[in-house]
């Protein structure tokens, strides 16, 4: 057993592939240069008690907890804890002081960098490593069966697998997470977040009613999940196969966005690998089209910092993770930044919107103990 230590997790940015998750598809994030930072001292009491930096209220249960005791921010600690316990790994209690500096609510990953940071200090303090696939399943367990989120392993994948300078090429069914190299700068380029600040969350129905129609589409189409409509590579196939739930347009235009987001992936892959970064903008900003049109979990905040970042010279934007707000994702060459930025600044100012944030991401290593 260890005594104490410091464990930390980052936020993540997915450049492309989102709601391909729980359709078994791809994704392609990276970890964000922010970080949830967990500082654990070992309880022999078996009570885990909890502060976070940001929250007045601290957190205290008797290990392994019960499910939907606790809410709040407080879920995200206890949820890990009772997810670690139902998946018979064993954990001492603990106290744990929280910091992070990932932008909360901004569709950041802030909830999952806090979960991940602490599912490793805890098995840290027992002298656990849970490989990085279980780990991620344990952290999806709780957050959606403690937590109530349905969400998917794109997030904590992200968070525990990633590698400094590299992109992280998720494959959900094959629970595979492949660093793959990616250095913008000696393309000129830059990866920026804006934070819309409009707000974002997945515990609302919308995120759950978007999972529904895929499976629905999924089910009536005879297979466990829509990416196998593309195992032969042939989107046009699999396109022509929607035509089956003609009676259902809503399932037609979930699974469209599931299945053409699938192979932009593996062409912004192949375009990273083999240099050709530039090529990749137009690639995006054709995943933010299918979102808006096709999955409909864009915002009027987002589509504007969309059209006003390449209108101002991005090669590419896109939104960024679950949706219904949170950040947006450019590729902008460096000299073009601070044009972009004062640009959506301005958009944003006369359309009476909150101002927006920005951040500037090089691809950040991923979740470990620190100290
Ligand atoms: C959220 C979820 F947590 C992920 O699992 C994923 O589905 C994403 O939305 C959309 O790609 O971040």
């Amino acid at each position: 057993m260890t005594d104490a230590g410091t464990w930390s997790a980052p936020g993540r940015v997915n450049l492309i592939g989102d709601h391909t998750d729980y359709n078994g598809g791809f994704a392609l994030p990276c970890a964000l240069p922010r970080r949830t930072t967990v500082l654990a001292r070992r309880r022999d009491d078996g009570l885990l008690r909890a502060r976070s930096a940001g929250a007045t209220e601290p957190l205290e249960v008797r290990l392994p907890g019960v499910r939907g005791e606790v809410d709040g921010w407080g879920a995200y600690v206890a949820g890990v804890a009772w997810a670690l316990a139902e998946a018979g790994v064993s954990v001492p209690g603990a106290d744990l002081e929280i910091t992070s500096d990932v932008p909360l609510g901004a569709g950041l990953s802030s909830s999952h960098s806090l979960e991940c940071a602490v599912a490793l200090a805890l098995t840290g303090l027992a002298d656990l490593e849970v490989p990085v696939p279980e780990l991620a399943r344990i952290v999806q367990r709780a957050e959606n069966d403690y937590v109530g989120a349905p969400t998917g392993l794109l997030d904590q994948t992200a968070s525990l697998a990633s590698v400094a300078d590299h992109l992280t090429f998720i494959d959900a069914r094959a629970e595979t997470a492949l660093p793959v190299p990616c250095d913008l700068a000696a393309a000129g380029l830059e990866l920026l977040v804006i934070d819309t600040r409009a707000a974002h969350a997945l515990t609302d129905g919308a995120y759950g009613s978007r999972r529904d129609a895929c499976e629905r589409a999924a089910t009536r189409l005879g297979v466990g999940t829509l990416r196998e409509l593309t195992d032969d590579l042939d989107v046009d196939g699999a396109l022509a196969r929607l035509d089956d739930l003609a009676d259902d347009p809503e399932a037609v235009r979930r699974a469209r966005h599931v299945i053409t987001e699938n192979a932009r992936v593996l062409e912004v892959v192949d375009l990273v690998r083999t240099g050709r970064l530039r090529d990749v903008g137009p690639v995006l900003t054709a995943s933010h089209a299918s979102m808006r049109d096709d999955f409909e979990n864009s915002v009027p905040e987002v589509d504007l910092a969309v059209e006003t970042a390449t209108a101002a010279g991005a090669l590419g934007a896109r939104m960024t993770g679950g949706g219904f707000g949170g950040s947006v994702v450019a590729l902008v060459d460096t000299a073009l930044v601070a044009a972009v930025e004062a640009r959506v600044r301005a958009a944003y100012a006369d359309a009476g919107f909150a101002e927006p944030g920005f951040l500037t991401v090089v691809p950040a290593r991923g979740a470990g103990r620190d100290a």
